[in-house]
């Protein structure tokens, strides 16, 4: 007997594109530039590429494996792989994690998708046009985001419309299944966010400095500032960290999401391939693309002390307050901002939708619900948890979202599953599960990376975070008095997002509708 039937990728390409469009996202055009200037530019580039080749591709290509073996046998999410994996109760709410983790992060993720779609419309019209300054476009944001009563907004009316738009996007892309909706959607959207973005990035590098400018405000200051080595901060745990999360986050691994797509696979699919394809790609758009257009922008117009201190001033301050000064400044400039927009807009949806999948594969495969219904259900849970996040943004409840379950949450998965995999599961049979229908060899000192390597590194990550960042986050000591019932309740909510998906699988087990019910796997 062979698993129940499952949806697959049209094509290799489409599937390429998918796994890259999951990976590329906000992340490499909001949050790279910020941690690379925070960092020291070039200082940053040494961990982060260590952390690719010793955490990033490898863990790529462990969840691909995990994932296209669960596919085979009817699996799309981590808490039936990781049952399939390890056989023991326990196996499944390890992986109900990366249902949870997925859906926790859309929660907010969704919602700054929306504000990419919004100022993709007010650098059209030039709504933003004349303000002037980085602070200014501070107060347009935050009147947008009713953070800040101003003149600029009249409440949340804008952001909640947009936010329904985004929302309805994703919802609708889902609703057309993994072939004829990820898949479709990644192959218009990822060659057209290429496009943008190599076009920014050349408009970055031919830009001319404000007039007044000092010696440092130049295209060369901006590349030798990403571009120029600088080992001191390598002794330095906090660069490392940084960097490593950086990875995690950006390659959208250990998540549960690479899982998922990699169960749509054909049972031979070549992963390895796959995998340094998607890895490659991502590290194109991040570090070239990414890191050119907002940090030589910012250098170009605010010097590199300047750019940096942008930086440091908020997560998004790069994207939503120098880049659209920066884009105002040149001819057709309502085009520019909108490119901008759009393809910030562009690279969320991809991922947004990928965020979202794990918990409608659950609900389709385990409660044999119809794709339509398993989306909509998802849908509306999702309005629901997002209110919080768009009521008391200003309060830090998304920041403990993606504190809790986009920063720590990431780590303490991905160690988790490389235990599973190298040592329980086994590294033999995974290291055969990696190379199965494989045209390239991968050296075999990756084996001890993944044994030794990965969970040594993980593990000192996650010891570290919790001697540097855990006492303040117990203690709430850098939370103003005020906003810790908005921090409780966003830990509140964790809880109970975890409780009731564990409670999902939990049921889904016990009903029998667990497509390990239907049949003994040959596959394993
Ligand atoms: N990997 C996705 C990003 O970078 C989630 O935004």
């Amino acid at each position: 007997m062979t698993s129940l039937p499952r949806e697959r990728w049209a094509t290799r390409i489409g599937l390429v594109l998918a796994l890259a469009g999951n990976a590329i996202g906000l992340g490499n055009f909001l949050r790279f530039p910020r941690q690379a200037a925070m960092n020291g530019g070039g200082a940053f580039l040494i961990p982060y590429l260590t952390c690719l080749l010793l955490i990033g591709i490898p863990l790529l290509w462990v969840e691909l494996s995990i994932g296209r073996l669960g596919g085979r046998n009817g699996r799309g999410h981590t808490a039936g792989m990781f049952d399939l994996l390890w056989r023991h109760p326990i196996a499944k709410y390890i992986g109900a994690l990366g249902i949870f983790i997925p859906f926790a992060v859309a929660t907010y993720y969704t919602y700054v998708e929306s504000w990419c779609l919004a100022y993709a419309v007010f650098a059209l019209r030039g709504q933003y046009f004349g303000l002037g300054s980085v602070d200014a476009m501070g107060h347009f944001l935050h009147g947008y985001q009713g953070v800040e009563q101003n003149i600029h907004f009249d409440g949340l009316t804008w952001a909640y419309g947009f936010f329904a738009l985004t929302l309805l996007a994703n919802l609708w892309v889902l609703s057309g299944g993994v072939a004829r909706g990820i898949e479709k959607l990644a192959r218009v959207a990822m060659p057209l966010l290429i496009v943008l973005a190599c076009v920014l990035a050349v408009r970055s590098l031919t830009l001319d400095p404000p007039a007044g400018a000092g010696s440092d405000q130049s295209v060369a200051a901006g590349l030798r500032f990403i571009w120029s080595p600088d080992l001191g901060p390598l002794t330095d745990p906090t660069v490392w960290l940084t960097a490593a999360g950086q990875i995690l986050f950006t390659l959208s691994v250990g998540w549960g999401i690479v899982h998922c797509y990699a169960s749509y696979m054909q049972p031979d699919e070549d992963i390895v391939t796959s995998g340094i394809q998607c890895a490659g790609l991502n590290e194109f758009v991040e570090v070239i693309l990414g890191g050119t257009i907002a940090l030589v922008a910012a250098v170009v117009f605010f010097g590199t002390a300047g750019a940096m201190r942008i930086a440091q001033s908020g997560s998004y301050d790069l994207g939503f307050q120098a880049m659209p000064l920066v884009l105002e400044q040149l001819a057709l400039p309502r085009l520019f901002g909108a490119a901008w927009f759009s393809l910030l807009f562009l690279a969320g949806i991809t991922s947004s939708v990928a965020l979202l999948q794990p918990l409608i594969a659950l609900l389709e495969e385990n409660f044999g619900w119809p794709r339509r219904r398993a989306v909509a259900a998802t849908g509306i849970a999702l309005a629901c948890a997002a209110q919080p996040v768009v009521l008391w943004l200003g309060h830090g409840y998304m920041d403990q979202l993606d504190f809790w379950a986009g920063s720590l949450g990431l780590v303490i998965f991905a160690l988790v599953e490389v235990i599973v995999f190298g040592w329980i599961f086994g590294i033999d049979r995974g290291w055969s599960e990696i190379n199965r229908g494989a045209r390239l060899r991968i050296p075999r000192a990756y084996r001890t990376v993944i044994r030794w390597i990965m969970p040594g590194m993980l593990a000192a990550i996650l010891v570290a975070w919790a001697l540097e960042r855990l006492p303040d986050e117990i203690s709430l000591a850098r939370v103003e008095a005020g906003d810790r019932v908005y921090v409780w309740l966003a830990r509140s909510y964790l809880i109970a997002l975890f409780a009731a998906i564990c409670v999902l699988v939990r049921r889904a087990y016990r009903e029998g509708s667990n497509p390990r019910s239907c049949t003994p796997s040959p596959h394993v």
